[in-house]
């Protein structure tokens, strides 16, 4: 039987949309939208196709041939995804090219004459090459706290196994995919619940879409694991709720970007030969989704263990490796996470400060948005807190070294420029960017709270605090009602 389709994404020109718009009718919503009209200078889309839309796999073995890069073998699977095996682009491009066929191959045929499809996945391209400027993030996607976190620091650094020729795979989240006709991904939610965005360079994509609201309906009984191929034939008896789904279809064309939000399971067709750009990506509008996904691995991981927990000197400390393994962060690289963002963010405020008197800042929209990060963030602090907060001491953050720390200026930087962009700000001058946190050490919001974060509670106060300097510094700035909420 097949599976129910209750409608379609909806289709917009991004060039009729602006960024409140978007974070009104998508981002707050959490609801999927696919964009046009964002991509026409691209260089991608000139160098990687053909004008009659077919990918220039040449221009690949010729440019980028030597990367070695993960292919998913599409009709192998390997526990919850594909088995993936690692090759040059040379040899993808070769296997392509030798493989290519005509006729129709569906996802369930897997194989195209006797060779298996594969599907180059999770090529972190912009890493590799950082001076080959492939395309724009388009602005709507731009509030992106992970790639940002990312480009300055580790989110998890295993001190036994932290390896440096290991960097590039968790370095970015920044992906080009490139897969034949018939190549697919099975069904999943993305990692840390992100939100991601998938533009379509060359080719067809159909993607099938559950809200998270049914998530529930692809899970069996214990809710352990959950359907590998919504097309294959589910067992009932091992997914009861199957059936009851209903489904979102959409058909992404050449030049489409899609949005998928956070939570959202979804599976992904090639209908024809495809090259997609991909971004995974949170901010202050999704985090408590990755918060809430981590809280329960981190729970799924102590169950699985609670028969050793007698024998085992640090359980504590075990619970959070193996979350950080599975998930790619623990509690503690989520909480420095938050602290950095929560220093970033005061620093913007504290530029708002300053910036008010200039009338070309509209302050309004960047306060509020400041207020909704912080609040975020905020609420996040709480929520750990209410948990006992991260056990354990690590040496958390020092607020006076972190704000000397030339790494964490490219941090404040980074979001500065982002606010920049949103909200059409004149960029900072990047040669004073030391002035950035000497705003926030003139405020005092540091000397008058000690200058270590150490529990989730040191951070809770340590916002409150700030907003209480700010606000009285300038009434203009809403902040606190606006936390009071939280
Ligand atoms: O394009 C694909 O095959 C998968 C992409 C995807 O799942 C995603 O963007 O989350």
């Amino acid at each position: 039987m097949g599976i129910r389709i209750g409608g379609q994404i909806e289709k917009v020109n991004g060039k009729e949309l602006n960024y409140s718009e978007f974070v009104e009718r998508y981002m707050e919503k959490n609801q999927p939208v696919v964009l046009t009209g964002l991509m026409d200078d691209w260089k991608a889309c000139k160098d990687w196709v053909f004008d009659n839309g077919k990918p220039n796999l040449h221009f690949f073995s010729t440019h980028f041939g030597n990367s070695t890069v993960q292919v998913a073998d599409c009709g192998t699977r390997e526990f919850t995804d594909q088995k993936r095996v690692e090759m040059s682009v040379s040899e993808f491009v070769d296997h392509w090219l030798e493989n290519s066929v005509q006729e129709h191959c569906s996802a369930s045929t897997d194989h195209s004459n006797g060779h298996p499809v594969l599907y180059l996945k999770d090529w972190h391209f912009v890493k590799e090459y950082p001076e080959y400027l492939a395309y724009t993030t388009p602005l709507f996607f731009c509030d992106d706290w992970l790639n940002l976190y990312l480009d300055n620091y580790h989110m998890h650094k295993d001190p036994d196994t932290f390896q440096e020729n290991n960097e590039i795979s968790c370095s970015d989240y920044r992906f080009v995919y490139m897969g034949a006709k018939g190549s697919w991904t099975p069904l999943h939610a993305d990692v840390f619940r992100s939100y991601s965005w998938s533009a379509n360079v060359c080719g067809k994509k159909q993607w099938l879409f559950l809200s998270p609201s049914q998530h529930n309906l692809v899970f069996d009984r214990n809710m352990k694991s959950s359907v590998y191929n919504i097309f294959d034939d589910v067992s009932e008896k091992v997914f009861p709720g199957f059936t009851e789904a209903i489904w979102l279809d959409c058909t992404q064309e050449q030049n489409e970007i899609i949005f998928v939000p956070s939570g959202w399971y979804h599976q992904v067709h090639n209908l024809e030969d495809t090259i997609s750009i991909n971004h995974n990506w949170f901010n202050g509008y999704n985090l408590s989704w990755v918060w809430n996904l981590l809280l329960r691995d981190y729970n799924e991981a102590k169950e699985y263990i609670e028969d050793i927990r007698d024998i085992c000197d640090d359980f504590e400390g075990l619970c959070q490796r193996n979350l950080a393994a599975n998930t790619g962060m623990n509690f503690y690289d989520f909480f420095i996470f938050i602290t950095y963002f929560c220093l970033a963010n005061l620093v913007q405020l504290c530029h708002l400060l300053r910036d008010c008197k200039n009338p070309t800042w509209s302050s309004s929209t960047v306060a509020r948005h400041l207020a909704l990060n912080l609040r975020s963030l905020r609420n996040i602090a709480v929520k750990i807190n209410s948990i006992g907060g991260v056990a354990g001491s690590h040496g958390f953050l020092d607020i006076r070294e972190t704000l000397d720390d030339p790494i964490f200026l490219n941090l404040c930087v980074g979001l500065e420029r982002t606010f920049g962009m949103i909200h059409k700000k004149q960029s900072f001058c990047f040669d004073t960017k030391k002035d950035l946190v000497d705003d926030l050490t003139s405020l005092d919001i540091i000397r008058t709270y000690g200058s270590q974060i150490c529990t989730a509670k040191d951070l809770v106060r340590f916002i409150d605090n700030a907003i209480a300097i700010v606000s009285g510094i300038n009434s203009e700035i809403v902040l606190p009602s606006e936390l009071d909420g939280a």
